[in-house]
């Protein structure tokens, strides 16, 4: 999920490039307004850290494009492409460490695993909204 502070900022077409061109397939993409009832839903695991008000605050400042992509082992391929949660300490060439300077404001967000991978994507997408096709480069992506 490109966040808020991120389609503020125009970065929302350098994000999704970056994805795009390493090969992940988007099957699915919107932009909404993130509600306070999905917010907390959303970051329930996070519900008793003191940042948790700040961080509904922020995921509903404005609008987010939220994503799914698909790709040989890609949660950990997108974590990989997001760096560190504290833009501070992300690597330069990972987007948060190319684009961010605050932990509060650190760009995008990205499912930690696959269970809640399902999770959030059942919270943003209907089934229906989620598009099965094949990429034509597929076949030089993978060995
Ligand atoms: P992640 O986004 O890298 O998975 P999490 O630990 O799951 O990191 O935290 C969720 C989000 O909560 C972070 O992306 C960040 O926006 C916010 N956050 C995490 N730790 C802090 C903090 O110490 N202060 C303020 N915000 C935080
Ligand atoms: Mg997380």
């Amino acid at each position: 999920m490109i966040k808020p502070d991120a389609v503020q900022r125009g970065l929302i077409g350098e994000i999704v490039s970056r994805l795009e061109k390493k090969g992940l397939k988007i099957v699915a993409m919107k932009m909404l307004n993130v509600s306070r009832e999905l917010a907390e839903k959303h970051y329930a695991e996070h519900r008793e850290k003191p940042f948790f008000e700040s961080l509904v605050s922020y995921i509903t400042s404005a609008p987010v494009v939220a994503m799914v992509v698909e790709g040989k082992n890609a949660v950990k391929v997108v974590r990989t492409l997001v760096g560190a949660t504290n833009p501070q300490e992300a690597l330069p060439g990972t987007i948060r460490g190319d684009f961010g300077m605050d932990i509060g404001r650190n760009v995008i967000h990205a499912s930690d695993s696959l269970e809640s991978a399902e999770r959030e994507i059942s919270l943003f997408f209907k089934p229906e909204e989620i598009v099965e096709y094949n990429r034509i480069d597929e076949d030089w992506l993978y060995e």
